[in-house]
């Protein structure tokens, strides 16, 4: 039996290192590398499906085209013909932007996305800006920090208080909540801070119940009372934050009263954080993308990275406020062949706005859609609006493992290959800091082109001479050039065992990425974009039923999702239950202003009251969540606030 190293390239913090098992050609076992530092053979559900996709009766092998409405196969060769024709004829008559590529993280290996580079050499195109996913947070860390770091996961076992902050690392992180229940063998406390009462916060010591969309009020309620009773380190403060005495006069205009009233969190356990983040440190949090998916996203990270500062947690062990981990990104050479210097046409849209955009925007207008590593009929917000736009579209392109609800509405259907078929390299930005190079395990079958050579082969059809026609092998060699400074090359990062994250603690100088060089509680940037220079609690006006959705355990998003039956369930508390007069598994109609599905609800006293809670990734067979959701951006970083939907409960009478 022939064993290969694989990292997993679902869209995910912990990355785990694979061991793959291949007997007569044949993949036979997925488990995982117990040599790996970081994912220490812990490998979730997922990883081990890529398996069942590898070898799924629904894959597809040859392209599809519509024609009448009906799909047929055709050969490779015809798929790139008619790309290559579509193509030139769009960018002579209307300019390459009238291209538009849609992509998300469909796949994390770095060859999977050689897409970009192809658009870049074609001249340039139009492409989403802002985030379904991390948008806000992201921005705000880059405001209040100049960059965005994290702790390494161990360093969680050096803090004394662990807290989890709108995170559900029991579906979302193995790694994380095997550390979790680590540290709290180790009578480290867990304090946990979320409306739904999950999984994780199973394991807290401290379940805290907040209201959504509340956290930034909570943040400010605790750091007003570190500032009211001095519980900070003065000397921290004057050294390196900027902006704390303005921020300490907009605290002073809140009323803690109001602050308790808002996030429904009574001021002795405000009280309580307070201490545990400055007299009983070092605290640790660990901030996850669920709270930030509101209109106020944004700032309630930053006034979460005040807290975090002003209670002196930031630089040292045991602490930190851990929101992704950025570490490749801006050093390897993931542009190699500089196609960006040709991209003279490129231009974005918002992805809020993907439907005006297409419907609206004529200079020039959209004539054809690329769809690469991405579900977007079922993953965007607002699906009614998303289906509406494609129908706009001249000629759309998905190239994908399966007919998704996506592909089925474009007009061309591109197969690629499992990852298992693919040699790449992968690293995340969410956490795992470690980089890996996949072999490939299996050949591709029934001749399936992988994407590499598919846009090399289109690149000779279109005659896009810079386009570099070189083999994998010597592509990812030259991604990865500036490690072989270090004298990192493929082969040492096959083991999957090399990371360049050499620091336990982030931002462990104190000499951070903003212009003051100091943290920024007031910055000068966020004023220039148009925004409050200091975190402010903006309140959301709500009286109607919440839609709150969120990452399922056994699926990313809608991948597998493919084979459940039934309908989407939604999950809601007795009372509102009993309010509706609605029993344990009936069907009803969820309404919001953008659209409706049937659900199945399911009486959960996880959730609070006026909640709605559905895991997101069900398809339109079953009735997806987002055909209800609003295409409403958060304050910063173009996120989309998911969870400011509000709908209506319609009994059905059969
Ligand atoms: N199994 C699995 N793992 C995944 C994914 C997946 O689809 N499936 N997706 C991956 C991706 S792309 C991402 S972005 C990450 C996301 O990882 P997480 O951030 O852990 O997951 P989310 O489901 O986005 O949200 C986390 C929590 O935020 C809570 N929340 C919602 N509103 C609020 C609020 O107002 N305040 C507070 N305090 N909490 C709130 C939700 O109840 C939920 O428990 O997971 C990754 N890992
Ligand atoms: N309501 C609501 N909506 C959400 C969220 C939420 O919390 N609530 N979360 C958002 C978040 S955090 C994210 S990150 C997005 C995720 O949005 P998407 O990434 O669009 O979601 P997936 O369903 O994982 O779709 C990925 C697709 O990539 C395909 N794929 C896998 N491997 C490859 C490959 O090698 N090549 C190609 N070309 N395709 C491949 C898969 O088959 C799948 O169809 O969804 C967002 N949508
Ligand atoms: S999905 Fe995440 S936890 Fe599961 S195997 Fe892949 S990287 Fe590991
Ligand atoms: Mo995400």
């Amino acid at each position: 039996m022939q064993v290969v190293n694989h990292g997993c390239t679902l869209d995910c913090w912990d990355l785990c290192k694979f061991k793959v098992y291949i007997d007569n050609g044949k993949v036979v076992k997925i488990e995982g590398d117990k040599g790996h530092p970081y994912t220490k053979g812990i490998i979730c559900v997922k990883g081990k499906k890529h398996l069942e996709r590898l070898y799924h009766k629904n894959r597809k092998y040859s392209p599809m085209f519509k024609k009448n409405g009906k799909w047929i196969e055709i050969t490779f060769n015809e798929a790139l013909e008619l790309i290559s024709k579509k193509l030139r004829n769009y960018k002579e008559k209307f300019g390459s932007s009238s291209i538009l590529h849609y992509f998300e993280s469909g796949s994390g290996g770095v060859l999977k996305s050689i897409e970009n580079i192809f658009f870049n050499f074609l001249g340039g195109i139009t492409l989403p800006k802002g985030s379904l996913c991390w948008g806000a947070g992201i921005q705000a860390q880059k405001y209040d920090f100049g960059d965005i770091k994290g702790h390494t996961l161990d360093d969680i076992l050096n803090s004394k208080n662990i807290i989890i902050w709108g995170r559900n690392p029991a579906n979302t992180s193995i790694h994380l909540m095997y550390m979790l229940k680590k540290a709290k063998k180790k009578g480290k406390r867990i304090i946990v801070i979320d409306p739904i009462y999950t999984d994780t916060a199973k394991i807290a010591d401290t379940y805290i119940r907040i209201n959504p969309s509340t956290d930034g009020a909570l943040a400010m309620a605790i750091t007003k009372i570190i500032i009211e009773e001095k519980l900070y380190n003065e000397s921290f403060v004057r050294n390196y934050i900027k902006g704390f005495k303005e921020y300490n006069n907009y605290l002073k205009t809140l009323d803690l009263d109001y602050l308790s009233d808002e996030t429904g969190v009574g001021i002795e356990i405000i009280r309580k954080l307070a201490y545990l983040y400055t007299q009983k440190g070092p605290s640790t949090t660990y901030i996850g993308y669920g709270l930030q998916r509101y209109k106020n996203g944004g700032n309630t990270v930053r006034a979460i990275d005040a807290l975090a500062s002003i209670s002196g947690n930031i630089g040292i062990e045991g602490g930190g406020v851990n929101y992704a981990n950025r570490v490749y990104p801006d050093i390897l050479n993931l542009d190699p062949y500089n196609s960006l210097k040709y991209a003279h046409n490129t231009r974005y849209f918002n992805v809020s706005n993907f439907y005006n955009f297409i419907i609206k925007e004529d200079n020039p207008p959209i004539k054809a859609m690329f769809i690469t590593k991405a579900n977007p009929l079922t993953q965007m917000p607002n699906l009614n609006k998303v289906k509406l736009a494609f129908e706009k579209i001249d000629f759309k392109v998905c190239i994908d493992l399966f007919m998704t609800d996506t592909a089925n509405e474009c007009d061309l259907f591109i197969p690629c290959t499992n990852t298992l078929e693919s040699e790449d390299i992968v690293f995340s930005s969410m956490n795992n800091p470690y980089i890996i190079y996949n072999e490939k395990a299996v050949e591709p079958k029934n001749k399936l082109m992988d994407e590499y050579y598919f846009f090399q082969e289109l690149s000779k059809k279109m005659d896009i001479k810079e386009y570099p026609l070189v083999s994998k092998k010597e592509y990812l060699n030259k991604v990865i050039e500036p490690l072989k400074e270090i004298n990192i090359d493929l082969e040492k990062i096959k083991e999957g065992k090399i990371t360049i994250q050499t620091e336990k603690v982030a931002w462990k100088n104190l000499e951070f990425k903003t212009p003051s060089k100091k943290i920024e509680i007031y910055s000068e940037k966020a004023k220039g974009d148009g925004l409050s220079p200091l975190p402010v609690y903006n309140k959301q006006t709500n009286n109607k039923i919440r839609l709150i959705t969120s990452h399922p355990r056994d699926s990313l998003f809608s991948q597998h999702f493919m084979d459940v039956k039934g309908i989407t369930k939604a999950y809601l508390n007795s009372n509102l239950a009993k309010s509706y007069d609605l029993k344990d598994n009936e069907k009803v109609t969820l309404k919001s202003k953008n659209g409706e599905i049937k659900v199945q609800v399911i009486i959960k006293d996880n959730i609070p009251d006026n909640i709605i809670h559905m895991y997101i990734g069900w398809w339109h067979k079953h009735g997806a969540p987002n055909f209800l959701t609003n295409n409403i951006s958060s304050d910063m970083g173009g996120q989309i606030a998911f969870n400011d939907t509000f709908v209506e409960i319609i009994k059905n009478n059969n």
